[in-house]
């Protein structure tokens, strides 16, 4: 009796507990457990995290174990070691490590298929994708030394390309794109042998050293999971950005829209969800498509609706406006409007139950990609050689759903938002300085005068152990309320969008009198959203060109800058945050930090690491003081520049003015 009690309170409790601050993800919570259809948000009250794993305390990296060595809880107690020894710092670490892998290994991978689909491109192998960005191209060229002087632009992509390719086999030297890096952080990686040779080298062998009995010093492990980690940032993620940027067009600032609302219930309703733009890019040609158009009246939809999700949704998003469903949490909620007739996936964040979701409705669950496949769902692989065939054939099979869908159980929240994206690196650089003499001249200037008082990245995903966007929200609010720049990635972006942070008019509500400004001057918003997850290594380029505009130091862990993931959930967001500490920057997580089973390792992520890398992790689950300690840390930066007096707006008294005349 006792416990039917406690499980019913448990239920009430959980009914009541507010689980996130979007008001359109609410009203499809209320509506799927009106309806009995069970979504994360309820998983995740039932489901408690084991506390050992979470703490990266417990090791399965053999059969002896899994071996799990928790903290001591009473004084004295010695401390646990697993079956062969290791000891909990070097289980720690060699479970952050593969984290790091494993984060890396998706980034990567996606870049060597941009890189793979680019070559043939060039080769004029693929009919609809071509060079739409021929002056980045000659940019990248010349990264990777190739003489395009005397090229033709087919020639040129062709040889990048290959080079691209080569990146991630490459056994020997260094990745190309790290040259980009300041020269003082180029040496550090030197010094403390950081430097990736090649991508899928720099992973396969962290794997080697985290695999029993082998690497057994936790430092040593944190050195090559930043080897691993930069061959990401610097390579993967980056090679994936640039190459994209070339094929498919550089982002430039453009409208768009966000949320459930974006859906239409009289139209065909296709949703695109994943990473990848390879494909996406022809379904929205597909989707204006006159014959699809055709098809979807005769079967008596008015049009086409092609909306994304998770950081597919930025890819399209920010090269054709093509609105935002919603972010990671939302997967579930855009089945739940009763109005999607196919979710057509490619690869990472796509939750398995979505396809469990769909059997509650009429959607049909397209997966696409070979990599990633979906028991029970339709597969219509996408064949590089041919995407406009696939793209027609998905969405010939969203149009022939639409007569399925269930009137009576549509139900398509309202909210839908405006934003203005669509800032690359270069698009900042022509913003601030102008087209004419592009440049981050005046950003850097605004900063020394204390204007804008430091830099920002806030990225990374949601995750159902907090409130839904709640972390992002608060945060970035602090950070422009106190004149700190904002730039944004991923489902960070998309709760920033939801929330109207990412229109200009926001800076005049949310922004410090200096930021305020300084947007509305250039028109900007306050919080600028760069792209996908891939595109954090815009980010990594934007710092390196305020590095080398001057006046800020001479490398990365010289700026007023941090960086945070609130609601980070992915193993991606451990690379992204381990790269970002290895180029020099102080790294925030939240929610829950995978590590703290081991107080030595912790200890040395948070603490040691800066003295070598300039860079350091933190973890702060609360969003309003880790706001008050990246603020902190961007004035301590300040104050190293010595212009932490440049904020302090000084009235001059009679005495002060006399002293200035004697001079
Ligand atoms: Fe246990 Fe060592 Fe095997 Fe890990 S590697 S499971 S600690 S015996
Ligand atoms: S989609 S990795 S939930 S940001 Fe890139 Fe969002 Fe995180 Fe996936």
């Amino acid at each position: 009796m006792a416990e039917k009690k406690k499980e019913a309170k448990a239920k009430k409790d959980a009914a009541e507990k507010v689980l996130t601050v979007c008001d359109a993800t609410q009203q499809m919570i209320d509506l799927t457990r009106k309806e009995g259809i069970e979504t994360i948000f309820d998983r995740a009250q039932t489901m408690k995290p084991c506390p050992i794993g979470a703490e990266g305390s417990c090791c399965k990296n053999c059969a002896m174990g899994p071996c799990r060595v928790p903290p001591s809880k009473k004084e004295g107690e010695p401390q646990k070691v697993g079956l062969c020894g290791a000891t909990a710092e070097t289980i720690a670490a060699r479970n952050f490590a593969r984290m790091a892998a494993a984060g890396s290994a998706a980034h990567s991978d996606h870049g060597r298929g941009v890189a793979e689909v680019f070559l043939m491109v060039a080769k004029g192998e693929i009919p609809g994708y071509g060079i739409k960005d021929p002056q980045k191209l000659v940019q990248v060229a010349m990264d990777f030394d190739i003489d395009v002087e005397n090229l033709s632009t087919q020639e040129i992509a062709i040889k990048l390309g290959e080079l691209c390719v080569a990146e991630f086999g490459k056994q020997e030297g260094e990745l190309t794109f790290t040259k980009r890096a300041p020269l003082k952080r180029q040496e550090l990686w030197r010094k403390h042998n950081m430097i990736p040779r090649g991508i899928d080298r720099e992973i396969v062998e962290l794997m080697h050293r985290t695999h029993m009995g082998v690497d057994q010093d936790y430092k040593n492990l944190t050195t090559q999971a930043a080897r691993a980690a930069l061959g990401d940032g610097w390579g993967g993620a980056m090679i994936a950005t640039e190459l994209q940027d070339i094929m498919f067009g550089t982002p430039v600032p453009i409208k768009g829209n966000i949320n459930l609302g974006v859906l239409k219930d009289d139209e065909v309703n296709i949703i695109v969800h994943g990473h990848e733009p390879l494909l996406s890019e022809m379904v929205v040609v597909a989707c204006q498509d006159p014959e699809m158009l055709e098809l979807a009246k005769k079967k008596g939809a008015k049009g086409i609706t092609l909306a994304g999700m998770c950081c597919t949704a930025n890819e399209i998003l920010m090269r054709h406006g093509i609105p935002i469903a919603g972010n990671f949490l939302q997967q579930e909620m855009a089945i739940a409007t009763g109005a999607l007739d196919a979710l057509v996936v490619d690869v990472q964040c796509i939750m398995q139950s979505v396809k469990e979701s769909a059997e509650n409705y009429h959607t049909k669950v397209i997966t696409t990609s070979p990599k990633a496949k979906m028991t029970g769902a339709e597969h219509i692989q996408f064949e590089e050689h041919d995407p406009v065939t696939t793209a027609k054939q998905i969405v010939t099979a969203a149009i022939e759903n639409f007569p399925n869908r269930n009137k009576k159980k549509v139900t398509i929240p309202k909210q839908k938002q405006d934003m203005v994206i669509g800032f690359s690196h270069e698009t900042i650089n022509y913003l601030l300085g102008g087209t004419f003499r592009a440049s981050y001249r005046p950003l850097n200037d605004n900063i020394i005068g204390g204007r804008i008082r430091g830099i920002a990245g806030v990225v990374g995903c949601n995750n159902p152990r907090g409130v839904h966007d709640e972390d992002h929200l608060t945060l970035i609010k602090e950070l422009i309320k106190n004149d700190v720049i904002v730039l944004t990635t991923g489902c960070s972006a998309m709760a920033c969008g939801k929330a109207g942070l990412l229109l200009p008019e926001s800076a005049k509500q949310y922004c410090g009198s200096g930021l305020a400004d300084i947007c509305e001057t250039v028109g900007i918003p306050p919080v600028l959203h760069m792209g996908a997850c891939v595109d954090n290594s815009r980010i990594l380029v934007a710092a390196t060109a305020v590095v080398k505009e001057g006046g800020l130091g001479d490398d990365i862990c010289d700026l007023p800058a941090a960086g945070a993931a609130p609601g980070w959930m992915s193993e991606k967001a451990i690379a992204i945050g381990h790269y970002f500490v290895a180029s020099g920057v102080y790294v925030l997580f939240g929610t829950t930090f995978p590590t703290t089973g081991s107080k030595k390792f912790t200890d040395y992520l948070f603490n040691g690491l800066e003295e070598e890398w300039g860079g350091k992790w933190d973890f702060e689950p609360d969003p309003m003081k880790m706001a008050q300690k990246m603020i902190a840390h961007i004035d301590k930066k300040r104050a190293a520049l010595g212009i932490d007096k440049a904020r302090e707006r000084v009235l001059m008294d009679m005495e002060m003015r006399r002293e200035l005349d004697a001079v």
